[in-house]
């Protein structure tokens, strides 16, 4: 890498995390949109080029779409992220860091927010884990102890954060303070602009294993899931449809009816999510004959 390549550094996470903000923050400018209701944001891989420090460093801040997100499903965002991994990779221009975003605001780390952090953990792989942060966000809206007794446990719940932290990533705290976090956030690129580039897990089985998205392992922990809900959803179907048959109550009837009617619902969205994991036909009439759809 010459030293006029810029340093790439992508950040990832829930949606409303404060993706957004923190680049806003860097850059001393409002140059992304951030969320202001309940809905999310970003929608799409965005790049925020910046000269950084006094030796005006050339620095490209990623953006990412939230995972979580009240209108894209996480298989959407994944396919976003690792769309713009392999044109990054294929470009020759590669990662010097990744931040993963986490809110102090979540009461309970939730099945979701478990499943997030290993479709990450799955994207980086195991090695140069020195060059992954994991930023924690919103200390602000928190009660101090409470959030400081938050971070110990998520650096202690072995399924977490704390296998990625034994492998070499480190945890910062992006708080607010007398400078709306610039001071923060400074540590956290300062800390990532030590290293040189790598490639994550994911580029690797993409790009160079050829790997479809969906037998990647980031790609196979959604995939699972997905096979899971399906599943789920048609014996359901079967049962509803077999009460059906086998009842005359009207009261019962409209019930199972609704209930109908949202399992076909469910089915289709689920059968669009598996179109959008698997862009080539072949993986996904596999997919789709596995399930019988
Ligand atoms: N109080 C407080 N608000 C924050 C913090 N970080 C972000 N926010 C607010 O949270 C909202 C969402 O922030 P964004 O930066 O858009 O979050 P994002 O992670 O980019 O979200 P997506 O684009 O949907 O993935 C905005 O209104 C921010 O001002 C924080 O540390 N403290
Ligand atoms: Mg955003």
């Amino acid at each position: 890498m010459s030293d006029k390549d810029p340093a790439i550094i992508a950040l990832m996470g829930s949606t409303g995390v404060g993706k957004s903000s923190f680049i806003n923050t860097v850059t001393k400018r409002h140059r992304l949109r951030v969320g202001h209701a309940l809905d999310s944001c970003t929608k799409e891989v965005q790049e925020v080029r910046l000269e950084w420090g006094n030796d005006q460093r050339p620095v490209v801040l990623v953006d990412t779409p939230g995972f979580g997100d009240s209108s894209m499903s996480d298989t959407d965002v994944l396919r976003i992220i690792a769309k713009y991994l392999v044109k990054s990779h294929k470009a020759g221009t590669k990662l010097t860091g990744v931040i993963y975003m986490h809110s102090v605001i979540d009461r309970k780390v939730e099945g979701s927010t478990r499943r997030i952090f290993k479709v990450f953990q799955e994207l980086c792989g195991s090695k140069h884990l020195k060059q992954v942060v994991i930023v924690t966000t919103w200390w602000d809206n928190v009660d101090r102890a409470l959030a400081e007794s938050r971070e110990q446990q998520l650096c202690d719940g072995e399924t977490l954060f704390r296998p990625m932290l034994h492998d070499g990533a480190c945890m910062m705290r992006h708080e607010m303070g007398h400078d709306q976090g610039f001071s923060s956030a400074k540590a956290v690129l300062d800390h990532l602009l030590k290293f040189s580039t790598m490639d994550l897990h994911i580029q690797k089985q993409l790009v160079n294993e050829k790997r479809p998205l969906p037998v990647t392992s980031a790609g196979s922990i959604i995939n699972q899931d997905l096979m899971r809900n399906a599943q789920r959803c048609l014996d359901r179907l079967e049962v509803v449809r077999g009460e059906l048959n086998n009842t005359k109550d009207d009261t019962i009837r409209r019930l199972l009816l609704e209930e109908l009617r949202e399992l076909e619902e469910e089915k289709k969205a689920i059968r669009k999510e598996i179109k959008t994991l698997s862009k080539k036909i072949n993986d996904r009439s596999m997919l789709w004959r596995l399930l019988g759809f």
